[in-house]
């Protein structure tokens, strides 16, 4: 585990622009002489808001502010923090700022207080997540599961995970110590049992992380189709809102719109793309290209037509380009566009492996079971209680902790060696350990704080 290094740092913690408070945050050894020197107090209490000065080095006054003083360890980061609040304006605070630097402190990078506040043991690495993920929600669902994991209850789980294995390994080991030849058979099972247990509890946090993964990052979806089909309808039909330009000329639409919706609190990126077909037009190519890009990232395609008749055709016939061109093959939905031109029924449809919803994207019918149907796929479930904010990095890490596990149990009855299944847990508890920070490289800190912001 790095040490936590012992420079002074500073940074505004509310974003730039104006406002009523302006908060500047100084954490380190250095914070409490700096901040008696900008504010030319001779002693400063801690937890008590100072009504002050803040003065420049030329002895002039900059604002008049509160100044708080949390002493080491009872702060955010571990360390002295002091925290001036003066008027929100950008020249104010700049003038404040480079008065701390002055004096000793250096700029904080991004993320720089969290890392202290996590390499100083006040919060552990998913904890440091769930407060840059509060920042970032872009729902109150969203925000709601922040606070959860922020709290630790994602952590607990984790811990408790943890323990699991522990005592499962401690079983095994002891199993290794005493057992003179093979396993005896009641001990085997027990083993078995417990290990099945294990995986059982694996799969509710798991269940909870993934909800909660969705419901930060959600899913990016692609709008595509011929030209004219109703694409760009469907965009403004999706959102709600007139944002991209309809009209009944082919190739209306040739730059990439995206439109930000949420279906229960999870983030949709709704993307629409200009019309693929044969053009000697060069904007209208480069739409194209374009569009196949956006399809190439997608979570999922809405593939539109506006003739029932070709629903009947295989995805291979109705759009080979898709497989010919696309080699992340994200998953496609079918949509019949125009259904009260051909008076259809909105509703939806198996066909085959894919799913074809008919609607209207004019007249709005049909746009809700699009939405439960998008939520479906996602396999979301807006009533789950218990979700915390998770990262992908989570998830990933609980997926291989669960390989591990599913390994441990295949050494255990395939293979009859505890010894294997042992280390497999090691691995399994390594892995676990990863998401709450006990077990983690410069690396893997370094690529989480960076995408903080400055001052958090
Ligand atoms: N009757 C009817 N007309 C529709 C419907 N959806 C779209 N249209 C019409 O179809 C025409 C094309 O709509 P757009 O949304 O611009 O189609 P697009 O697929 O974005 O077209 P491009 O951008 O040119 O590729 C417009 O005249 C729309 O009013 C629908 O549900 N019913
Ligand atoms: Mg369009």
């Amino acid at each position: 585990m790095p040490t936590a290094s012992v420079d002074t740092i500073a940074a505004a913690a509310t974003p730039p622009g104006r406002g009523g408070v302006a908060i500047i945050r100084i954490s380190g050894p250095e914070s409490v002489a700096i901040a008696k020197a900008i504010t030319k107090q001779s002693s400063i209490d801690p937890r008590k808001a100072h009504y002050v000065s803040f003065y420049d080095h030329a002895g002039e006054i900059i604002d008049r502010g509160l100044m708080l003083f949390f002493r080491s360890p009872h702060s955010f980061t571990g360390e002295d923090i002091i925290e001036l609040h003066a008027h929100g304006n950008p020249f104010l605070l700049d003038a404040l700022l480079k008065e701390i630097l002055w004096l000793g402190a250096r700029l904080a990078i991004a993320g720089e207080f969290s890392k202290r506040a996590f390499l100083n043991n006040k919060i552990d690495l998913a904890q440091a997540e769930a407060i840059a993920d509060l920042i970032e929600a872009s729902s109150m669902q969203a925000a709601r599961s922040a606070v959860r994991s922020l709290q630790g209850e994602f952590s607990a789980h984790i811990h408790q995970l943890v323990d699991a294995v522990i005592h499962l390994r401690t079983y095994m080991e002891a199993a290794i110590d005493f057992s003179e030849e093979e396993i005896d058979f009641l001990q085997e099972a027990a083993l078995q049992q417990l290990l099945k247990e294990v995986l059982v509890q694996f799969s509710v946090i798991e269940t909870s992380a993934k909800q909660g993964s969705l419901l930060r990052e959600g899913m990016t979806i692609v709008i595509a189709g011929k030209p004219n089909v109703g694409k760009s309808s469907l965009l403004n039909a999706l959102s709600g809102k007139d944002s991209a330009i309809v009209a009944s000329i082919a190739g209306t639409t040739r730059d990439v719109l995206r439109e930000q919706i949420h279906i229960d609190g999870m983030p949709l990126q709704i993307i629409d793309t200009a019309g693929l077909q044969e053009t000697h037009n060069e904007i209208e190519q480069e739409g194209i290209r374009r569009a196949w890009l956006e399809i190439e990232k997608a979570d999922r395609v809405l593939f539109v037509v506006d003739d029932p008749i070709l629903l009947q055709l295989p995805l291979q016939t109705l759009w080979p380009e898709f497989s010919r061109n696309v080699s992340s093959k994200p998953a496609v939905t079918l949509i019949c566009n125009k259904i009260d031109l051909l008076s259809e029924q909105a509703r939806i449809e198996t066909r085959g492996e894919y799913t074809a919803i008919y609607l209207s994207a004019k007249y709005r019918q049909g746009i809700e079971p699009l939405k439960s149907h998008l939520k479906e796929a996602m396999g979301f479930e807006a009533s789950a209680e218990h979700v915390f904010l998770a990262r992908r990095r989570h998830l990933d890490a609980l997926m291989r902790a669960k390989e591990f596990l599913l390994k441990a149990q295949s050494n255990l009855i395939e293979r009859q060696s505890i010894e294997l299944a042992a280390e497999e847990l090691r691995y399994a508890q390594q892995t676990l350990s990863e998401i709450t920070g006990e077990f983690t490289t410069d690396d893997l800190l370094g690529r989480i704080f960076s995408q903080f912001c400055v001052g958090k």
